[in-house]
């Protein structure tokens, strides 16, 4: 890995930093407590702002106000004017690009390509996508006949949950977040959302578009804070939440719904994964690489659906592994604004203190480091940031911890295998099953794989490649429903059978 020369572009100075406001109502508003917090930009460690930490008072607040709106102005909008408006906000995203991408860039490390290429023009369609979702659902109806000859009509109209609680991660902020509030407000209902306390910024900047786009007050709510005694607990025990969206941790999932047990709520998970790459012998080396490097190394490994497993038909074993050294050897970091980096850093101190852990683990372990396994030496002011190398491993025993855990990090074990079944065993010895990425060329082989490893999403010769109309979502530990397309109307609407004697 190459570290920036002198004389490279250095990032952005933070002139003043800015205070990040709770949104509710509308309006702009700080903590009646006065609590701020500081949110540190991950690639040079530099304080960025101060974000008001909200608690159950906000909390309440945003309620009464999402509340106020589903009953008032939201909810008597007919479909159309909605799906305008949301039409409005995701305009309205396009328009402040380049704002959401410093926000972005500032508050997570993620290089620039990544943010302006993939993560915000993926924001601005969620409110696209579901808006035309919500514009085209059927709705289903019988014909009945009954004993008096008269009949009856029998269908099912769809109505809003009411207010939603969604909760979300720092690792893509507004592609997470917006794809849980663009079908929440496709479908009627309004929202109070809790971003993670490492990314205050695009969900801020959110509410400027709505008041922008014309949204009424209260339909879109945010809340800054942290989760367990904070603004995120709050949330998930507030009465007034009807239903609560959630990204993150498998085991925040699991606090968060024995919260919603109180009251028999309904909730949908995207939560963790410890994902497999299958590598056949017969594969196209060279996509191979291509692939299951960025599965491995993109947003610094700090992805869901990222590779930390890769299995390796022993064939291909050795000649596979010096390849993605290689690849891994090529990965530039260093500012993040500068379009040459590919590799950003680690969204924390802290984070990275859990990563080098696991980086210690595999000495320990005796597992062969191919590369990486430390900090990168970085000039003023990146030497401040939060990095990490890239890293591989080989001979990684096969009861330890770095096979079973979600590292979260720029790393990947590699491990050969002798048969298809042997490949697939491997794949499912996890508690996870959030996604699998099959490099073959042959297809029947790819078919018969893909129905037989437990994940939520199998990919054949590629990675993260998925139409936002598709059904995303983990099976076993790596979440609970399906989102995405249609199936989110699942979740986000309620279905009521109406019954009309004719
Ligand atoms: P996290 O679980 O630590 O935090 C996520 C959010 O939950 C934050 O806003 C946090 O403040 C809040 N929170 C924490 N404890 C809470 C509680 N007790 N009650 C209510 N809210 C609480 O996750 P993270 O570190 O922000 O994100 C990384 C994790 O997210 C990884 O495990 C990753 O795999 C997962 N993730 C999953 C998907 C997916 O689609 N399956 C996508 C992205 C990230
Ligand atoms: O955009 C998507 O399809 C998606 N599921 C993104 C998830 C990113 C997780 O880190």
């Amino acid at each position: 890995m190459s570290s920036p020369a002198a004389g490279t572009p250095v990032a952005q100075p933070v002139t003043a930093p800015r205070e990040f406001r709770h949104f509710i109502n509308g309006e702009f508003v700080a903590s009646a407590s006065g609590k701020t917090f500081e949110k540190r930009r991950p690639s040079d460690h530099a304080l960025i702002g101060q974000v008001s930490e909200g608690g159950p008072a906000e909390i309440a607040l945003a309620v009464d106000a999402a509340r106020a709106a589903r009953r008032g102005p939201w909810g008597s909008l007919t479909v159309e004017q909605r799906v305008a408006l949301m039409y409005a906000v995701a305009d309205g995203i396009t328009r402040r690009a380049a704002d959401f991408v410093t926000a972005e860039m500032n508050d997570t490390g993620q290089p620039q390509g990544m943010v302006s290429h993939a993560f915000i023009p993926r924001g601005a369609a969620n409110f696209k996508i579901f808006a035309d979702v919500i514009k085209n659902v059927p709705t289903e109806c019988f014909e009945m006949e009954t004993p008096d000859g008269r009949g009856a009509l029998n269908y099912a109209v769809r109505n809003p949950k009411g207010v939603i609680g969604v909760i979300c991660p720092w690792n893509a902020p507004l592609l997470l977040m917006t794809w849980k509030v663009g079908p929440a407000l496709a479908c009627g209902n309004t929202v109070v959302v809790k971003p993670s306390e490492e990314s205050p910024g695009t969900a801020t900047l959110l509410g400027e578009v709505m008041n922008e786009a014309g949204v009424p007050p209260g339909v879109y709510n945010v809340v800054h804070g942290f989760g367990p005694d904070s603004a995120g607990e709050a949330l998930t025990r507030h009465p007034g939440i009807d239903a609560i969206t959630f990204t993150g941790e498998t085991r925040t999932g699991a606090a968060i719904m024995a919260a919603a047990a109180q009251g028999i709520r309904d909730v949908s998970f995207e939560l963790g994964g410890k994902n497999a790459g299958l590598v056949f012998a017969d594969a196209d080396l060279d996509a191979a690489i291509d692939g299951i490097g960025r599965a491995a190394f993109l947003n610094c490994g700090q992805i869901c659906l990222g590779t930390e497993r890769v299995y390796v038909e022993r064939p291909l074993y050795a000649c596979f592994v010096a390849a993605l050294r290689e690849h891994a050897s090529q990965l530039k970091c260093g500012d993040p604004a500068d379009p040459a980096t590919k590799l950003g850093p680690l969204i924390s101190h802290e984070h990275r203190e859990k990563v080098l852990g696991y980086y210690r683990l595999a000495v320990a372990d005796g597992a062969t480091v191919v590369i990486g396994g430390g900090v990168p030496a970085l000039a003023a002011p990146f030497s401040q940031g939060s990095w990490v190398e890239p890293t591989i491993w080989t001979d990684v025993p096969a009861n330890s911890r770095l096979l079973r855990e979600e590292i979260f990090g720029p790393c990947c074990a590699v491990i050969p295998f002798d048969t298809e079944d042997e490949a697939i065993a491997l794949a499912n010895d996890t508690e996870y099953g959030l996604s699998t990425t099959i490099w073959t060329r042959d297809l029947a082989r790819a078919h018969r794989v893909a129905k037989r490893v437990d994940v939520g999403i199998a990919w054949v010769n590629s990675w993260f490649l998925r139409d936002l109309r598709t059904p995303f979502g983990g099976a076993k530990a790596s979440g609970i429903g399906r989102e995405g397309g249609v199936h989110s109307l699942e979740f986000y609407s309620e279905l009521r059978n109406v019954c009309v004697k004719l």
